[in-house]
C-alpha cells in the first residue's frame, strides 16, 4: 500500500475533488468549489490546504476557493447551488471556530429541511486540550467534549468530530453516503479541531482515486405499486400533488405524460412549482395556505390524493384542512420512507421518476371521469384570468407587488429563475408565477428564511451560468442579509435582483391584522409622540445602501419604469439591483381561500383579538387529523 503525507486539511481537500455522483449515466463533480471565511480555527489548516489546492500548478484535487461575507450566507448560497443542479452537486463551507461556526447553524437547517446537501466543516477546540480554545470556551461543568459544534447535531443529517487522522477516511464516507442518499440528504457537518487539520498523516492513496457515487433510482416495490394503483382506479376525484422530488428527480416529463394519460389534475408545493408548466391544461397550480382557488377547490373535492415527491408541509395541507372529502385517501410517491406515509397514506417508496413510470404502465388505458378532468380544467382556466387581472391592474400613486411580480415575470420569461424566500413575496409567487422550464421557480419555502434571497440567488447563479437570475428581495430581507451582493460583484456573478420595498413587514403586518395584533412591530417607523413605532416612515435608502456595495442600481417609481429597469438589467453583464417601493396595505393578488393555523390569544383585554379569537376557534374546527 503506497501511502502520501499530508495534513487532515489537505488529505480533506484531496478527497472531495474526487467525489463524483452519476444518474442516468451523466457524471457530476459531487463538490464543486468551497466557500469559506477564515479565522484561527480554519486558516492554518483547511486554509493552507485550499491554497495549495487553488494555487499549486498541477495541484491533485484542485478545489475552486470562494470568499463569503457571512457564514449563513455561503451556506445559503451552497444550498441554491444543490437545489439548482438537482442534488448531483454541491459545495463545501469552511468556518473558523465559535461565532463563525455557530453562523452556519442556521444554513445547516435550511438545507436539512429542505432535503438539500450542502457539507459544512466547522472548526473547532483543540483535540489535545493543551491549549485551551481561546475565544471560544464553552467550558460546559458536566461535560468535556461539548462545544458549539454540538448545536450542528439536529440540524445535520450526518454530524461527526474528527478528533484523531484516523477517523478522517470513515468520516469522509459516511458524509458523501448521506450527501448523495436522496432519502437521507441535507446538511453534512464535519467538525474539524483545529489542532487535528493541521496534523499530518501517511494516508493510503487509495483514498484519494477517483470515487463515483451511484444516485439509485429506486424502483417501487410491486404490491405496493399494485395497492396505489388499485386505490387511483377507485378514485373518482382523484388529484395529484407534485413537491420538490419530481423536480430533483428529474421526473417532470414522467409527470406530465402521467397527467396527460390519466387526465388527473396537478396541484404543486411551493417546492415542486415549476414541476409542470403553467400553461398546461392539467396544472391547477399551487396548492394550500398559499395557493390557487383552483388548486384548494379540487382539493376541498378530492377523494384520492397521491403525493409525488412531497413531505406534505403544514402550508400545502393548509394546517389539514385543505383535503375536505369525509372519505379522503392518501397515496404518497417518495424516496423516503418518512414522508411516503404521511397523511396515513399508502406508501410507494420509490424514486419520483421510476414511481411514476411504473405508475403509467400499471394504469395504461385507465383514466379518471372526463367530468373531472373538465372542471379542473375551467376552474384552472378561471385562475389564469384571475391572475392576468392582478398582474395587469394599475394602482396609483403606489403600485402593489402583484404588478411588480407581474412584470419580472414577462422579463423572466420561460427560462429566467426566480428566486425568492420569505415575507409576503412567497405566497403571491406560488399563486401567480407562470413558470415555464422545470427548475425556473426557487422559492425557498422549507425554512422561509428572511436573508436567503440574495445569498441563494447566488448559488443559484452559479450553477446555472447561462440563465438569466431573478432575485426578489422584500426590505426587511434585504436588510437582514445583502452582504453577499458583494461576493456577486467580487466574482462577477451577474444577479438581476429587485427590490420591493414597502417599508418593513408587509406579511407579517397581514397576518398581525388577521390575528387581532393591530400590524405591531411590523413596518418601519420612527417612536411617535404616543410613545409606540407608529411615526414617520424611516428615511432608509436602500438603493444607495447597495449602489455602496459596488452594484449598479436603478430607481423605478412606476411598473412602466420598472420594466424598463428590468430590460436594462437583462441586458447588462453586471449586478444590477432595481429598486422599487410598494404600497404594502395593497398586494394584489387574488385570494386562493386556506387557512393556515396561527394560534390567537385565548383571553385578551384587546376586542380586535377577541374577534380573531373567535374566527380563530371556527376555522381551528375544520381541521382534520387525516388518520
Ligand atoms: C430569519 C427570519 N426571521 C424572521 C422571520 C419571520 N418573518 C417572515 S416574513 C417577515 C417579514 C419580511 O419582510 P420583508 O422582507 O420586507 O417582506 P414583506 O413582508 O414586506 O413582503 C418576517 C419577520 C423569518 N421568516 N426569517
Ligand atoms: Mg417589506
Amino acid at each position: 500500500m503506497t501511502t502520501t503525507r499530508l495534513t487532515v486539511g489537505q488529505a480533506l481537500v484531496r478527497f472531495l475533488a474526487a467525489q463524483r455522483t452519476e444518474r442516468d449515466g451523466v457524471m457530476h463533480r459531487l463538490i464543486e468549489g468551497c466557500f469559506g471565511i477564515f479565522g484561527h480555527g480554519n486558516v492554518a489548516g483547511i486554509g493552507q490546504a485550499l491554497l495549495e489546492a487553488a494555487t499549486l500548478p498541477g495541484a491533485p484535487g484542485g478545489m475552486p476557493y470562494y470568499q463569503a461575507r457571512n457564514e449563513q450566507a455561503m451556506v445559503h448560497a451552497a444550498t441554491g447551488f444543490a437545489r439548482t443542479r438537482n442534488r448531483m452537486s454541491t459545495l463545501a463551507c469552511t468556518s473558523s471556530i465559535g461565532p463563525g461556526a455557530t453562523n452556519m447553524v442556521t444554513g445547516a437547517a435550511l438545507a436539512t429541511i429542505n432535503r438539500l446537501p450542502v457539507l459544512l466543516l466547522p472548526g473547532d477546540v483543540f483535540a489535545t486540550r493543551v491549549s485551551d480554545p481561546v475565544l471560544q470556551q464553552l467550558e460546559l461543568p458536566h461535560s468535556g467534549d461539548v462545544s458549539v459544534n454540538d448545536a450542528f447535531r439536529p440540524v445535520s443529517r450526518f454530524f461527526d468530530r474528527v478528533w484523531r487522522p484516523e477517523q478522517l477516511p470513515a468520516a469522509l464516507l459516511a458524509a458523501v453516503r448521506v450527501l448523495t442518499d436522496p432519502a437521507e440528504t441535507g446538511a453534512v457537518t464535519l467538525a474539524l479541531p483545529q489542532d487535528v487539520q493541521a496534523q499530518a498523516w501517511d494516508w493510503p492513496d487509495e483514498l484519494f482515486r477517483e470515487r463515483v457515487w451511484h444516485v439509485p433510482r429506486t424502483p417501487p416495490e410491486q404490491a405496493a405499486l399494485a395497492r396505489v394503483a388499485e386505490l387511483i382506479r377507485s378514485a373518482r376525484r382523484p388529484l395529484i400533488v407534485a413537491g420538490g422530488g419530481v423536480l430533483y428527480s428529474e421526473a417532470t416529463s414522467a409527470l406530465r405524460d402521467f397527467a396527460r394519460a390519466t387526465g388527473i389534475p396537478v396541484a404543486q408545493t411551493q417546492a415542486g412549482k415549476s414541476s409542470m408548466r403553467s400553461d398546461d391544461p392539467r396544472c391547477a397550480g399551487a396548492i394550500g395556505a398559499t395557493g390557487t382557488a383552483a388548486a384548494n377547490e379540487l382539493a376541498s373535492m378530492a377523494d384520492v390524493v397521491i403525493g409525488v415527491g412531497t413531505r406534505w408541509s403544514d402550508f400545502t395541507t393548509a394546517s389539514r384542512t385543505v383535503f375536505g372529502d369525509p372519505g379522503v385517501r392518501f397515496a404518497s410517491l417518495n424516496v423516503a420512507s418518512l414522508d411516503a406515509v404521511k397523511q396515513s397514506g399508502l406508501a410507494l417508496v420509490a424514486d419520483a421518476r421510476a414511481g411514476l413510470e411504473a405508475l403509467s404502465a400499471e394504469l395504461a388505458r385507465w383514466s379518471c371521469d372526463p367530468d373531472w378532468t373538465g372542471r379542473a380544467a375551467s376552474l384552472s382556466a378561471r385562475w389564469r384570468d384571475a391572475v392576468e387581472a392582478a398582474y395587469g391592474a394599475r394602482r396609483a400613486p403606489l403600485p402593489a407587488q402583484a404588478e411588480v411580480l407581474g412584470v419580472v415575470n414577462e422579463a423572466a420569461g420561460d427560462t429566467g429563475i426566480v428566486v425568492n424566500a420569505a415575507g409576503s413575496m412567497p405566497g403571491d409567487l406560488h399563486r401567480l408565477w407562470r413558470t415555464g422550464d422545470p427548475g425556473t421557480y426557487h422559492v425557498e419555502y422549507g425554512y422561509s428564511c428572511m436573508g436567503y434571497e440574495i445569498a441563494g440567488g447566488l448559488g443559484v447563479k452559479m450553477a446555472a451560468p447561462g440563465r438569466e437570475v431573478f432575485v426578489l428581495v422584500g426590505d426587511g430581507s434585504y436588510l437582514m442579509m445583502a452582504t453577499e451582493l458583494v461576493t456577486a460583484v467580487q466574482e462577477g456573478i451577474k444577479l438581476v435582483v429587485v427590490c420591493v420595498d414597502n417599508h418593513g413587514f408587509a406579511s407579517i403586518g397581514n397576518l398581525s391584522q388577521s390575528v387581532g395584533s393591530q400590524r405591531f412591530g411590523t413596518s418601519y417607523r420612527f417612536r411617535g409622540s404616543s410613545g409606540q413605532l407608529d411615526g414617520g416612515y424611516l428615511p432608509v435608502d436602500l438603493a444607495a445602501n447597495a449602489a455602496s456595495l459596488g452594484v449598479d442600481v436603478l430607481r423605478a417609481h412606476t411598473i412602466d419604469e420598472l420594466r424598463q429597469a428590468l430590460a436594462k438589467a437583462v441586458e447588462s453583464d453586471r449586478v444590477t439591483l432595481v429598486h422599487i417601493e410598494t404600497d404594502p396595505l395593497a398586494d394584489g393578488a387574488p385570494d386562493g381561500g386556506a387557512w393556515w393555523d396561527v394560534p390567537v390569544a385565548e383571553v385578551a383585554a384587546l376586542d380586535s383579538t377577541r374577534a380573531a379569537r373567535a374566527a380563530y376557534e371556527q376555522e381551528k374546527a375544520r381541521q382534520r387529523p387525516y388518520l
